[in-house]
């Protein structure tokens, strides 16, 4: 037995009710790890998140993570990835995924990718960095699984370090094939890697994983769960060893492994992962995935955010996490795919010039150190209030990037969503919606489906908004506030809320708790998806 398979002296799963999720959470004493963000010596600065700055983490971390939009979620407001799909096959069948499709893991099921050989790829990453200056980060992620073809893979990584060496380096993998390939991804400096990890007991896998190829024939049952669970730990813990950034992704499917994600949160903190990343199960029947025909369902954004909330103190959790495309391009939440095709490649004239990055780059910092500043100066005013501290709610933020309420409520495809309370402003999620204005004119049949997943915000912030959709989002318990346009998002979101609370204290307005509300399945529907 490998001895990643053991647990450690917990359980093999910890079962609680979704109820008790968050003390289990909150009280969960976790062993020391041999890596990530807990090698900090100073404790006090071992809660590093995705929100951390430089000041919570040694330099060598903070340079790996300080521009990769995934690893900080400061940075995804202005920093972009892009992602080329080059390893289409896959080595075990996940219950939430269509081959047909892209790979579930790092991508949501629905749009097939224009497969790349390693030399388009390449040329394909050249061309967007030399038009998208802010593209940090070159991601492999499927439509299948990166080491599941490795010459592929591999060949993409050497080739583009060659001709772009500011790129960094990333990929995600199901795991299966992971130690006997960790060396190899050391050798081409691939920073940071995702494994997707959804349970650490093979009875829960069982409900997860049909079968997985192994040793040249497939394995199917408890039997399959139980390598890959070692496979999964043991490459973990290797990766740690020689100090790559890990970030596990979890999805999140109810009833299966809501309540488990805690344990599974507390096994791969234990080894060292950087970031826990726990995503909503996409679920339709149209998919064809094993989970879309028998009526399994994702979570609701209550639930989802309980089960993030209770992992809070273990591994560092990201929210803003927007399950790309294999072939995504651009910040994360737009998809510019359809820009970088390789017909339009060919007519393309790229000069890659590495001043001109560094230069742009260099503004972009800027900004975002000034966008860390006017939160530290918000939140200070906020923590000096004195009416109002109980009080926690949830914000909407209408931004087409740039970390500043800068977008027209009804040219909205996604709203960034913030918890505000005297303490803090966090992102804690994403809501994809479709456009309200269509052609110049507001659709009011979609304002119930904008309501629906925004249903447990207090606020949504705008840059502008028109009287009738202001109306109705009024009517149903939300404030629609356009005063805060251009300023920075954690700053109009504390200074909405400083007066929010003043008018609770002075009774002009009463608190009272929001609904649930709801996960958009998928994306929303652009132009360029549906042809
Ligand atoms: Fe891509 Fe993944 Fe690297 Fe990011 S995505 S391989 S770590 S560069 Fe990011 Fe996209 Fe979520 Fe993945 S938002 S699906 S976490
Ligand atoms: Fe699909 Fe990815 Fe799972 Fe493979 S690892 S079956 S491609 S979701």
């Amino acid at each position: 037995m490998h001895a990643s398979a053991n647990t450690g002296s917990l359980p093999a799963t910890t079962y609680v009710s979704i109820g008790q999720i968050k003390s289990l959470g909150a009280a969960l004493e976790l062993p020391k790890s041999s890596g990530g963000c807990d090698t900090l010596d100073d404790e006090s600065k071992a809660t590093c998140g995705t929100s951390a700055g430089p000041d919570d983490m040694p330099q060598e971390i903070w340079d790996k993570v300080k521009n990769h939009p995934c690893y900080s979620e400061e940075a995804h407001h202005h920093y972009a990835r892009m992602h080329v799909a080059v390893a289409p096959a896959c080595n075990i069948q996940c219950n939430y995924c269509n081959r047909k499709y892209d790979c579930s893991n790092e991508s949501r099921p629905g749009v097939v990718s224009q497969k790349l050989t390693p030399e388009q790829a390449v040329k394909k990453v050249v061309a967007v960095a030399s038009e998208i200056p802010q593209m940090t980060v070159l991601g492999i992620a499927g439509p299948g699984d990166a080491l599941a073809n490795p010459k592929k893979t591999f060949d993409t990584f050497r080739m583009l370090q060659e001709q772009a060496p500011d790129i960094k380096l990333c990929m995600s993998t199901n795991g299966l094939a992971l130690p006997e390939l960790v060396d190899e991804i050391c050798q081409y400096n691939i920073d940071h890697v995702t494994i997707t990890i959804n349970m650490v007991d093979p009875a829960v896998g069982e409900k997860i994983y049909p079968w997985i190829f192994w040793n040249h024939k497939r394995v199917t049952g408890y039997e399959a769960s139980k390598i890959l669970h070692e496979q999964q730990m043991k490459g973990l813990e290797m990766l740690t060893a020689r100090g790559v950034l890990t970030k596990i992704n979890s999805v999140l499917i109810p009833g299966i492994n809501d309540e488990h994600l805690i344990e599974v949160n507390r096994e791969v903190k234990k080894r060292g992962a950087f970031l826990h990343n726990i995503m909503p199960l996409i679920s339709e029947a149209e998919h064809g995935t094993v989970f879309g025909l028998t009526g399994q369902r994702g979570p609701s954004a209550s639930e989802l955010k309980a089960v993030q909330d209770a992992c809070m103190g273990g591994a560092n959790l990201m929210r803003h996490c927007r399950q790309c495309r294999a072939d995504a391009v651009g910040l994360l939440g737009e998809d510019r795919s359809e820009e970088f095709t390789m017909d339009k490649l060919e007519q393309m004239e790229v000069v890659y010039d590495l001043d001109k990055r560094k230069t742009y780059q260099d503004k972009v910092e800027v900004e975002r150190q000034a966008q860390h500043a006017a939160k530290q100066e918000a939140l200070a005013t906020a923590s000096a209030m004195t009416v109002g501290d109980d009080l926690q709610v949830l914000v909407a933020v209408a931004t087409k990037g740039g970390g500043r309420v800068n977008e027209h409520f009804g040219h909205v495809t996604e709203f960034q969503v913030f918890q505000v309370s005297s303490t803090e402003a966090l992102f804690v999620g994403h809501r994809r919606v479709d456009q309200y204005c269509q052609g110049g004119e507001g659709d009011d049949e979609q304002l119930p489906s904008v309501v629906r997943a925004i249903n447990d915000c207090h606020a949504v912030l705008v840059a502008k908004i028109g009287a009738c959709p202001k109306d109705d989002l009024t009517a149903a318990g939300i404030e629609a506030v356009d005063q805060y346009v251009g300023e920075f998002i954690e700053k109009a979101a504390l200074s909405w809320f400083n007066d929010y609370r003043s008018r609770v204290a002075s009774g002009a307005v009463t608190h009272q708790n929001r609904g649930d509300a709801q996960i958009r399945q998928g994306a929303f529907t652009s132009v360029a998806e549906a042809a």
